[in-house]
């Protein structure tokens, strides 16, 4: 039997941007539920819920200080317990977001671990020695500097793959593993539908190996904690893995190992930034590139002992339209080219709020307006390091994690209907044209779009089983595909450019699926239009 979450679509709510409900200008969990009827008309099966528990918000609830409370400005325990059962009833479930990679140092087991190299906690966090007075070696931190923070009290080294406030778990102390499983079934008992589980290829790390992803008990920890939480339980589980080849998500994946349903892969991240740099250093998209990580994805991976996660956006990497579309001229038709290529792919596609609207970027002149720590952290390290302020400013603009985190465009009224206060994170000022209100009002709109493919999915199972061929020869712009199950078969056809592009195939068809322009009647020597996209039914 196919699991639900093969034929679900995900929606991720970033519950600090969403909806806020009392005025203090942060999105909360009375918000989310005051939406759930917008959610429901969209369509999706699921919310991937954005951490709300207890935080200091280093790094906005993914530096977690108690795993089982809620952070007073998301709400309540009962606020938590409502949503679950609130959204149950518009048939959604909630996907909790798992970071067990690290803890906030202000979590209660790393108060312990500091005190002394005696505390029984001591061992859940990874101490080091110095070496020669330095750090223990020169592992990075994503957040810039050393992963590495030296601590006064004990004269040890911490590590720390992310903030210093986030001091890396240890994952080879059982006793740790034991309390992350037992605060999971605590999550599971509420009724969650499953866990987004954070970086979490990091667990196996080996950093005196100076090893990273991918470590060697990797997978056993998994199928460990497979075993003493959602065994047997009907959960999707799907893990960030920013290094996952096919092969590694299929070992992720594959239902007889027991591990997880699917992971998120990002090689198309890569794709616009400089060989062997960082996501910064900025270098233009090659489409040609992109459809070939795009068609790797699909075919490398056999769907018959694996599973993939299809999507553009979450709360860390830019809008799709502002970075590899056209979000000026042709931003609701790059908009719906996008969505119909994902939706149509073999997979489970996850939408990020705001997507379905087509929001966009929101670049900022000076770094005071920038709240995201990656690039503030960034900023300042690079400014010492002789960069321009103008050109890491433009980085900022492009790749920055704020440009997805904008408060969510409800109305065209103050503050885009996000909150009656002053919101945390300005709002794009675009609102006034780009927001729900209009979206809905109009049935041409990208909302639309999205609802119609999640009605196709839910309809159809060659979009959840059908097999994946792409049609060769159709040149870098151009994308096309099949779907087939058994005398099915659907031709999607895409043009990923904002470029007119000749396009040619002999194949009748019986009716257009989607399309974002008129209808075609024809496949025969055509020139599609800029992001032109449409599916047909053979
Ligand atoms: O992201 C993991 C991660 O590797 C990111 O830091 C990523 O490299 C970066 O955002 C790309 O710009 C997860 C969460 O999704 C992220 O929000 C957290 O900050 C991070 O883990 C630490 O928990
Ligand atoms: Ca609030």
């Amino acid at each position: 039997m196919t699991p639900w979450w093969k034929k679900a679509v995900v929606y991720q709510v970033y519950p600090k941007s969403f909806q806020d409900s009392n005025g203090d200008g942060i999105g909360d969990i009375p918000g989310i539920i005051s939406r759930l009827e917008y959610l429901e008309k969209l369509g999706i099966d699921a919310i991937w819920l954005s951490p709300v528990y207890l935080s200091p918000g280093v790094d906005n609830g993914y530096d977690i200080s108690d795993y089982q409370k809620i952070d007073p400005q998301y709400g309540t325990m009962e606020d938590m317990d409502n949503l679950i059962r609130e959204a149950k009833k518009h048939r959604i479930r909630i996907v909790m977001d798992l970071v067990v990679n690290h803890t906030s140092d202000r979590h209660p087991w790393f108060i312990e671990s500091k005190k002394s190299k005696n505390s029984p906690y001591r061992d859940f966090y990874i101490w080091r020695d110095p070496v020669d007075g330095h750090e223990p070696n020169d592992l990075k931190s994503a957040f810039s500097g050393s992963a590495w923070k030296f601590d006064d009290k004990t004269g040890q080294y911490y590590l720390h793959f992310f903030a210093d406030q986030q001091p890396d778990l240890n994952w080879k102390n059982p006793e740790l593993r034991n309390k992350i499983y037992g605060m999971m079934n605590y999550w599971i008992d509420k009724g969650i539908g499953g866990f987004r589980m954070d970086v979490i290829e990091l667990i196996g790390k080996d950093p005196d190996k100076k090893i990273r992803e991918n470590g060697l008990m990797l997978h056993p920890y998994l199928k460990e904690m497979n075993e003493h939480t959602f065994a047997g339980k009907d959960l999707m589980t799907v893990g960030e893995t920013w290094n996952a080849t096919p092969k590694i998500a299929e070992e992720y994946s594959d239902p007889s190992r027991h591990e997880l349903s699917m992971v998120f892969q990002f090689e198309n991240q890569s794709l616009d930034q400089q060989a062997g740099k960082e996501k910064w250093d900025l270098r233009a998209l090659d489409l040609g590139e992109l459809k070939k990580v795009l068609v790797k994805w699909q075919t490398e991976i056999d769907f018959n002992h694996a599973w993939n996660s299809l999507f553009w956006e979450n709360h860390d990497i830019p809008r799709v339209i502002s970075r590899w579309g056209n979000d000026k001229e042709y931003r609701v038709q790059s908009a719906k080219m996008f969505a119909i290529i994902l939706h149509l792919m073999h997979g489970t596609p996850y939408i990020y709020n705001g997507e379905e609207i087509g929001m966009t970027n929101c670049p900022v002149t000076s770094i005071d307006e920038v709240e995201d720590i990656e690039s503030i952290n960034m900023y300042h390290e690079r400014l010492t390091q002789g960069y321009k302020q103008d050109d890491l400013i433009k980085s900022i603009n492009v790749k920055g994690r704020d440009n997805a985190r904008r408060p969510m465009q409800w109305s065209n009224k103050e503050n885009a209907g996000f909150t009656s206060g002053t919101p945390w994170l300005k709002v794009n000022p675009n609102y006034k044209n780009i927001n729900v209100q209009e979206a809905l009002s109009d049935p041409e709109s990208i909302f639309y779009t999205y609802q119609k493919l999640i009605k196709l999915r839910h309809e159809n199972p060659i979009v959840v089983d059908g097999n994946f061929e792409l049609v060769e020869n159709t040149g870098d712009n151009a994308l096309a595909f099949w779907r087939k199950l058994g005398d099915e078969k659907w031709l999607i056809v895409a043009n990923l450019s904002g470029k007119k592009q000749d396009f040619n195939l002999d194949n009748d068809f019986r009716k257009v699926l989607i399309s974002n322009y008129e209808k075609r009647d024809s496949l025969k020597n055509i020139t599609l239009k800029p992001y032109e996209a449409f599916a047909v039914r053979e």
